[in-house]
C-alpha cells in the first residue's frame, strides 16, 4: 500500500481527530509543522503562539509514543517551507507520498490553501463538534432569522443535557434571571488551574521570545495547560471549585480578578485538548450528583452546546466573505489604545492591560467593554476582527469572527444577534468596579468629565436611526432620546463629535 501523509494542524490536537482515525499507523506519516504563514497571518499574542507550538510538540511526542511516525517541523528548522501546503509538498518529496488525509481546517483561508495544493488531498469533516456543518445548514434552511435560543433548545433535546423527560431541568430553558449578578468579591471561588512550563515548553518560550517579541502581549509568566492530561485537570478543577457560582458571576467584572468563575478552557477546546462533549459530560455529572445548581450548569452548557456550536454553524453557513462584512459602514481606524496606548478610560485600560498580560478576557469584557467601545466609536469591523483574532489565546476564525463581526460589531447586519450590543456607562458601572477608579464619571451624561460611553451611546443610536428605530427591542430607547430637551441632545452629539475627532487624531482619550 502507498504511504500517505496525515496532516494534523495546531488546533487539531485530538487523538481521535478525523484524519488520524482514517490513517494507518503502520505506514502513514503524520505531518505537523510550525510555519511562518500560520504564525503571522495576524500578529498573534506571544502566549497564543507558545500555547499552540508547545501543545503541538507535546502532542507529536504522544503520537510517537503511541507508535505513529511523525514528521515534525520546528519553526526555526533551516528547511522549513513556511506554509502548510509547502510543508506537505516538502514531505511528499522526501517520502514519495502523493496523497494527503486532512481534517477540515477551521478557517476558509486554510481550506482554500489545501484545496489549491497539487497533492491528492482528502479533506474530512471535522467531527469534534456536537452539531455537524450539514445539520446546522439543515436547521438554518428556510428560517428567516437564526436565533441562538432556538438552536440551543434543539441542541438540548438532541444531546439530552439537563433534560428531565422531554422537559428542561428546573422547568426553564434559561436561568439568566437568577444569573448575571453585579460584581461582588464574594462571587470569587478559586482561580483557574495554572501549570508550570516543562523543558519542552521552555524551549518553545525561548523560540517565541526570539521571533515574536515585537508582538503585543506578555509571554511570561506562561501557565497554560499544554497537554490533554493537564487540560483535563483544569476542567476537573473548574467543575469542582468554580462551576457552582459560574452563573451568578458570569457577567461580573472586577479589577485584578480577570477570571472570576470563568473556566479558561476555551483555548483547550479550540485546539483539541478537550472535547466539548467531555466538558459538558463533566458539568452534567456534577449537576446530577447535586454538586452544582441547575442555573450554573445551564448557564455553562448553553455557552458550549449553544453559542459555541451556533457561531461555528454561522461561520461556515455565511461563507468566506463573512469576516469582511461592514453592514454599518464603519470606517474609523482601530485606536492605538487597543494596542496599549495611554487612555484615561479605566475599563478599557484594565481590559486591554489584562489582555496584554494574559491573552485572556472573559466574554463580557470582550463584548461590553472593548467591543462596545469599538462599535460606539464606529471602528472598521475588519480591524476589530483582526485585533480579536490576534490578541486572545482562544482565537480561531470560525469562533472569533461570528463573535466579533456578528455579535459584537453588528457588521453582519443581524445574522448572529437581533440587535447591537451597545450600552452606556450605566451597564459597566453596575457590573464592574472599574468606574470608581476612573478619570471620567459614569453618572455624568455630557459635558466636563462625562463618561464617553454615555454620549457615544446616544450618538450611535442617532447615527443609525434608520436601521434600528423599527427594531421592536430598541423602540424604548429611541423614545427616551426623543423626549430629551433638544439642547441636551445637541450637547451630547457635540461631545461625541469632539471625542471622536480626538480619537481619529490619535490623541489620548
Ligand atoms: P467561560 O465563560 O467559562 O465559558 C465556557 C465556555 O463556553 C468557553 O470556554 C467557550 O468554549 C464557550 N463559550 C462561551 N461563550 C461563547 C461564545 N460567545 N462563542 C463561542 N463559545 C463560547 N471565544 C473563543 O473561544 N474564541 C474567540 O476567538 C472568541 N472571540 C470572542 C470575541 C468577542 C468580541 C466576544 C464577545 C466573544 C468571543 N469569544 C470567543 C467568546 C467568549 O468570550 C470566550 O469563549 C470565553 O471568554 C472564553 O473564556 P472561558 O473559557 O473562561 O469561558
Ligand atoms: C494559530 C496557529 C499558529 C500560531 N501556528 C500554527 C502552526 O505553526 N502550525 C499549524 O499547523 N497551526 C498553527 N496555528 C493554528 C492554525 O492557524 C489553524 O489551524 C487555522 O487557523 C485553522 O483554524
Ligand atoms: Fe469606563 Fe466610563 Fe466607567 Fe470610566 S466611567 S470605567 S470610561 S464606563
Amino acid at each position: 500500500m502507498v504511504r500517505r501523509l496525515v496532516l494534523v494542524l495546531g488546533d487539531q490536537l485530538s487523538p481521535d481527530v478525523a484524519a488520524l482515525r482514517r490513517a494507518d499507523k503502520a505506514q502513514d506519516i503524520v505531518v505537523m509543522a510550525e510555519v511562518r504563514d500560520e504564525a503571522t497571518y495576524v500578529p498573534h499574542h506571544p502566549k497564543k503562539i507558545a500555547l499552540v507550538f508547545a501543545a503541538m510538540r507535546h502532542f507529536a511526542e504522544g503520537l510517537r509514543r503511541d507508535g505513529w511516525q511523525v514528521a515534525y517541523t520546528r519553526y526555526d528548522d533551516a528547511d522549513n517551507a513556511g506554509s502548510i501546503p509547502g510543508e506537505l509538498m516538502r514531505r511528499a518529496g522526501e517520502t514519495g507520498a502523493q496523497a494527503v488525509i486532512a481534517t477540515e481546517p477551521g478557517e476558509w483561508r486554510l481550506i482554500a490553501a489545501l484545496q489549491d495544493c497539487p497533492l491528492d488531498m482528502t479533506i474530512l469533516p471535522d467531527d469534534r463538534f456536537l452539531c455537524p456543518r450539514a445539520d446546522f445548514e439543515g436547521w438554518a434552511k428556510g428560517r428567516k432569522d437564526l436565533r441562538m435560543e432556538w438552536f440551543y433548545r434543539e441542541m438540548r433535546r438532541r444531546t439530552g443535557y439537563l433534560m428531565e423527560g422531554g422537559a428542561p431541568a428546573g422547568g426553564k430553558w434559561n436561568f439568566d434571571a437568577s444569573n448575571r449578578k453585579p460584581a461582588s468579591r464574594d462571587l470569587l471561588q478559586a482561580h483557574p488551574m495554572a501549570f508550570a512550563p516543562d523543558a519542552v515548553t521552555e524551549e518553545v518560550l525561548a523560540l517565541v521570545e526570539a521571533h515574536f517579541s515585537d508582538n503585543f502581549g506578555r509571554l511570561r509568566p506562561f501557565d497554560y495547560a499544554v497537554t490533554r492530561g493537564q487540560a483535563r485537570q483544569a476542567l476537573s478543577h473548574f467543575v469542582r471549585h468554580q462551576l457552582a457560582d459560574f452563573g451568578p458571576g458570569q457577567d461580573a467584572m472586577l479589577e485584578d480578578e480577570p477570571y472570576l468563575n470563568h473556566a479558561r478552557i476555551s483555548a483547550y477546546m479550540n485546539i483539541g485538548l478537550l472535547s466539548p462533549r467531555e466538558v459538558c459530560d463533566a458539568v452534567q455529572a456534577a449537576w446530577e450528583a447535586g454538586e452544582v445548581p441547575v442555573n450554573s450548569a445551564e448557564g455553562f452548557i448553553r455557552q458550549v452546546i449553544g453559542w459555541r456550536e451556533f457561531v461555528r454553524g454561522v461561520y461556515f453557513l455565511e461563507g468566506p466573505d463573512y469576516p469582511r462584512r461592514n453592514a454599518l459602514n464603519h470606517q474609523r481606524g482601530l485606536p492605538p489604545l487597543f494596542w496599549g496606548a495611554e487612555t484615561r478610560m479605566n475599563c478599557l485600560a484594565r481590559v486591554v492591560g489584562q489582555t496584554r498580560d494574559l491573552a485572556y478576557a472573559h466574554h463580557i469584557q470582550r463584548l461590553m467593554v472593548t467591543g462596545n467601545f469599538a462599535l460606539l466609536a464606529g471602528v472598521n469591523p475588519a480591524e476589530v476582527h483582526e485585533w480579536y483574532l490576534a490578541v486572545y489565546v482562544d482565537a480561531f476564525e470560525w469562533v472569533e469572527a461570528p463573535n466579533t463581526v456578528g455579535m459584537s460589531q453588528f457588521a453582519d447586519g443581524g445574522v448572529v444577534g437581533s440587535k447591537p450590543y451597545v450600552s452606556s456607562a450605566n451597564y459597566i458601572d453596575r457590573m464592574s468596579d472599574y468606574c470608581g477608579g476612573c478619570a471620567y464619571s459614569a453618572t455624568t451624561k455630557s459635558g466636563e468629565g462625562a463618561c464617553p460611553f454615555n454620549f457615544l451611546y446616544w450618538a450611535f443610536l442617532d447615527r443609525h436611526r434608520d436601521r434600528f428605530e423599527a427594531n421592536h427591542r430598541m423602540g424604548l430607547v429611541y423614545g427616551t432620546w426623543d423626549r430629551m430637551e433638544p439642547a441636551r441632545r445637541d450637547a451630547i452629539l457635540s461631545d461625541a463629535t469632539r471625542f471622536l475627532d480626538a480619537l481619529s487624531a490619535g490623541k489620548p482619550v
